[in-house]
């Protein structure tokens, strides 16, 4: 049995319309403290992690209406949008799911939130839920 590709639950990304309140909600009720707070051009969003142990909270809201979490919000309303998991190589995992014949968004690593760097894999093969792939 190979090593596992996953070593840790990086973020649980939860798709917001009124991100200050939201963060707001995760400080007051469950003491968890903001530790980054940036936009992110690229995917459209304004994230806040509140850090949970070694993992995060991501509370994420569009700055677009294009963007896929706008898309997403617009189907299914706020909620679960994806799970982060950290792995140790981004490229070597995308290879793997690759490799298994599943389909992935990023055909390549790229660069994510806080300076990591990720790759998304598709729900359809994924049973349903949206998995990003996280290099510290
Ligand atoms: C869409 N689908 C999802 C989903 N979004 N299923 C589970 N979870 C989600 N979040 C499903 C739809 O229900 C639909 O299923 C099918 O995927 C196609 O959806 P669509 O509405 O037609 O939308 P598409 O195809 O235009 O885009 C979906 C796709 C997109 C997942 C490819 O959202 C994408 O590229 N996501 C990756 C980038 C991203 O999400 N960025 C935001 C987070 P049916 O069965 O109806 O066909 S950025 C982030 O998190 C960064 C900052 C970071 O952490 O570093």
């Amino acid at each position: 049995m190979s090593e596992p590709v996953f070593t840790e639950i990086d973020h649980v990304a939860i798709a917001v319309r009124d991100l200050d309140g939201a963060v707001a909600y995760y400080q007051d009720t469950y003491g968890v403290e903001v530790e980054h707070r940036e936009v992110v051009e690229r995917d459209g969003v304004e994230e806040a992690l509140l850090k949970v142990a070694e993992s995060y909270v991501q509370l994420l809201t569009p700055t677009r209406d294009d963007s896929p979490v706008a898309k997403w919000m617009e189907k299914r309303g706020e909620g679960i949008h994806h799970v982060g998991y950290r792995v140790s190589d981004c490229a070597v995992a995308l290879e793997r799911v690759k490799a298994a014949g599943h389909m992935v968004i990023d055909e390549a690593p790229r660069p994510g939130s806080r300076g990591t760097t990720v790759a998304f894999v598709h729900p359809k093969t994924a049973f349903g839920t949206l998995i990003e792939l996280v290099q510290e």
